[in-house]
């Protein structure tokens, strides 16, 4: 007997849960990954960024138990399998870094009040691994969906993503800002989102039509993530301090103009960074509201050089990897590293004509310092989390 291939994550979710635990799922939710168009690092500085969620998506299929264990099945992990009880979930000191994800949103959501009964949970995902597309937000966000279907209650999206993120700050170990959650939270079809992370006002702007989102997996790993990330934090909160306003948002051009050059060279860089790209989300708006996909690379270019100078995020191989792209993009369209830095993700918008070359350049010209090629994906804008059954 033949049997058909399990090919969706929310297929491959289903089979895990009634594999491991011999039960049907009653309720799927899924949430997607997301990729940033431009404004990084500037999330955690309260300025504006500019991100889609992606056509990657990660599924939980949940039943619920009548006791309060919860019980885990990540079926990408090798089926490895995670077990605690709801009022235990804050305890994450012997779980592996996945499980602490699921425990965080349980201990989080729990923590404000709200009902969470026993659970079986299976996770899987088509979200590429480490390659800074957010699969932690994405896991957060299906799994606080997933709750929220088996438990009756509903937060509004906003308030899931701040879930999200403190799952992740003081569960997984990571400063991150409300980027990720949000994009996972408030994606919309065919549309990238201009969030202004001090408000979390989203405001979804259509991508011109014709366009190609390209994500090229530089198949870097981010090794120094973690505590570089925290050290431009730390630089970021330096440099407001320095300039005496409460965030890098707040620093008008003329505090700049009077101020900024008392501050330390590298604090100065990192907040010219900030301050220049969280300004460039706004120009993308207005840009990508115009279809003029000229001036989106332009600022997409200009984005990539203030991260690889004024706030040294990149890795020579990405800087290559974003200027091979950007030759074959020419002036319609450009190339960046996207995300968090020291690896991970070029992002590029392009015409879809220039779709094949890219590839092709990339597959003949594009090595890893360890000898890997790199992996494209032509995504397509998607919506935010939810649950489909
Ligand atoms: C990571 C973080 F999780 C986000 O909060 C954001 O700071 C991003 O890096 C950089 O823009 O994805």
């Amino acid at each position: 007997m033949t049997t058909a291939p399990e090919t969706t994550p929310r297929e491959r979710a289903a089979r895990g849960l009634l594999r491991a635990f011999g039960i049907e799922a009653q309720r799927v939710a899924r949430a997607p990954a997301r990729v940033n168009l431009i404004g990084e690092h500037t999330d955690y500085n309260e300025g504006f960024a500019m991100p889609c969620a992606i056509d990657r998506d990660t599924v939980v299929a949940a039943a619920p138990r009548a006791d309060d264990i919860v019980e885990v099945l990540a079926c990408d992990l090798g089926e490895s399998r995670g077990r605690f009880r709801v009022g235990d979930a804050a305890d994450v000191s012997n779980s592996p870094q996945w499980l602490r994800y699921v425990q965080g949103m349980v201990a989080v959501l729990k923590a404000q009040g709200l009902p969470i009964g026993g659970a079986q949970l299976a996770i899987a995902g088509n979200v590429p691994q480490g390659a800074g597309l957010s699969s932690s937000a994405s896991l957060e966000l299906a799994v606080g969906q997933a709750l929220s279907a088996l438990n009756g209650w509903q937060l509004p999206p906003a308030a899931m993503a701040l879930a999200g993120q403190r799952a992740e700050n003081v569960y997984a170990g990571c400063r991150c800002g409300v980027l990720d959650q949000m994009s996972c939270a408030f994606g919309v079809a065919g549309h990238a989102l201009l969030l202004d992370c001090r408000s979390l006002d989203v405001q979804p702007i259509a991508l011109p039509a014709g366009t190609a989102v390209l994500v090229i997996d530089s198949k870097i790993q981010r090794g120094l993530v973690d505590s570089e990330y925290n050290l431009r934090r730390q630089q970021c909160e330096a440099a407001a301090a320095g300039l005496g306003v409460k965030a890098l948002r707040d620093v008008s051009d003329s505090l700049w103009s009077r101020c900024g050059g008392a501050l330390d060279g590298v604090v100065r860089r990192r907040a010219r960074h900030i301050i220049s790209d969280s300004q460039r989300c706004e120009l993308m708006a207005a840009a990508m509201q115009r279809g003029d996909l000229r001036e989106m690379g332009r600022l997409m270019r200009e984005s990539h050089w203030s991260m690889r100078d004024d706030f040294e995020i990149t890795v020579p191989a990405i800087d290559a990897l974003a200027a091979l792209v950007q030759d074959v993009v020419g002036d319609v369209g450009g190339a960046r590293m996207t995300g968090g830095g020291f690896g991970g993700c070029v992002i590029a918008l392009a015409p879809q004509d220039a779709v094949e070359d890219v590839r092709a350049a990339v597959a003949t010209s594009y090595r890893s310092p360890d000898g890997r090629k790199a992996e494209v994906h032509v995504c397509a804008a998607s919506g935010g989390a939810g649950v489909l059954a």
